[in-house]
């Protein structure tokens, strides 16, 4: 078996072969590697090679692959029967957890995807607000809700189609667009929408195009604005929570949103999300409010268990460091693409998330995030792949470092990038 045969099999059955756009390796002009297993900071692939790997399933795996504490809380999980589609203890359990790492959940509803979260969460902005226009940012990707697939960035920005076909303008006339880290433009919407914006929803630190980070005072003065216009802040920390720090970006920020999304990490490799928020909000779902959202495998006992193993193990280990120390990772693999690539490339790093791009200019938005060189970064993508290492198949995805990439894995990884030669 190899990956390109289970490539051409998947695409007589799947559209492009994959079940995500961006896992086509489209935009590296090279075919995917189909996955065989994965362990600690290395994946495997069917044709037999090791990589030290810095996609992490896109976040999730911040222990790193195959945690025997997460597997083990799964498999007990599994003894009991997979989906009960009623109550149980686990999802209290999660829920208390989520609520202890980030104070501003004091209401939590459990879904299975960022998408779905996302779009419950706005939903409820609107059922509470009375009001229909939105505000997200240029370049910010909040899954693929229909409203919410303008200018987005991840899969929608690689595949470089901004808007999908699809999507009836009716669904997207109230989808204002900002521009991420620039004031002016928030302000203009508020002033020409006045009393009619629900919500402004927002990336924290912007990672689905490519890192970007927020500009000193920006998500403060998200804060404010919608305060003063009785609009709701929404912070989608699907990739930040419990990866920039036990409590996301609002806490490494301190920065208070009325709602928040969550994703990835909290369901600890298995497909769950979370929204939730203020409770005089959050009561606005039903059955105790009038907005309705609802899920079969809502609250999933085995995602559940994946999710408090996950969690528990995070808030253990923050206590011995563990943020320090991913973010000590995260600086000095920053560094060592800076050196060895020099003023070829612009390097954002926040902890353990990071992105190189091949571009001179500062990234702080979507138009510099976009002068990168796409061909370049897939020459630079499948010179690593040689060496042993595996990012993200776009320029437009952030890096993702684990609890459990060693010194060694980093050193390999820095070693790889000078060993690729001058490919820039
Ligand atoms: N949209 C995801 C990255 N931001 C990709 C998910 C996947 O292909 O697994």
């Amino acid at each position: 078996m190899n990956s390109d045969i289970l490539y051409e099999r998947s695409k007589k059955l799947m559209p492009g072969g994959v079940n995500s756009p961006v896992r086509a390796f489209g935009s590296v002009g090279r075919n995917p590697l189909f996955i065989d297993h994965a362990k600690g900071s290395k994946i495997y692939d069917v044709d037999g090679n090791e990589y030290i790997d810095y996609v992490c399933s896109w976040g999730p795996m911040i222990l790193g692959h195959g945690d025997d504490r997460v597997i083990g809380a799964v498999q007990d999980a599994c003894e009991n029967g997979l989906s009960f589609g009623a109550p149980t203890e686990k999802e209290a359990i999660l829920a208390e957890l989520i609520k202890q790492c980030v104070p501003s959940m004091e209401r939590i509803r459990l879904v299975n995807s960022g998408t779905e979260a996302v779009m419950s969460a706005i939903r409820v902005a609107r059922g509470y607000t009375g009001r229909d226009k939105i505000v997200k940012f240029r370049g910010c990707y909040h899954g693929h809700s229909d409203g919410l697939l303008v200018k987005a960035g991840s899969g929608a920005l690689t595949q470089s189609v901004p808007d999908s076909a699809g999507v009836p303008l009716d669904y997207t006339k109230n989808t204002l667009v900002a521009e991420y880290n620039d004031r002016d433009s928030v302000s203009r919407l508020f002033e020409e929408n006045k009393g009619e914006i629900a919500c402004v929803i927002v990336e924290p630190v912007a990672a689905n195009m490519g890192v970007v980070l927020p500009e000193e005072g920006f998500l403060e003065f998200l804060r404010s604005i919608t305060t003063d216009n009785g609009a709701l802040l929404i912070f989608d920390e699907v990739i930040t929570g419990f990866r920039l720090s036990l409590g996301g970006a609002q806490e490494y920020y301190g920065i208070v949103p009325d709602l928040s999304t969550f994703g990835k990490i909290v369901g600890g490799g298995l497909p769950l999300a979370v929204y939730g928020g203020r409770k005089d909000i959050m009561d606005m779902v039903a059955p105790v409010g009038a907005v309705y959202q609802a899920g079969t495998l809502s609250g999933n006992p085995i995602a559940t268990a994946a999710g408090i193993a996950t969690l528990r193990i995070l808030i253990e280990e923050n206590e011995r460091g563990l943020y320090d120390e991913l973010e000590k990772k995260g600086s000095i693999l920053a560094d060592g693409f800076r050196k060895s690539m020099g003023d070829y490339v612009w390097v954002n790093q926040i902890g353990s998330l990071l992105s190189v791009f091949f571009t001179k200019e500062p990234v702080r938005d979507y138009e510099s995030a976009i002068s990168a060189d796409t061909k370049i970064y897939a020459r630079y993508f499948n010179a690593m792949l040689e060496k042993g290492i595996y990012l993200a198949p776009s320029q437009f995805e952030a890096m993702f470092i684990s609890a459990i990439h060693s010194e060694y894995d980093i050193k390999a990884t820095i070693d790889a990038i000078l060993l690729t030669g001058k490919i820039w």
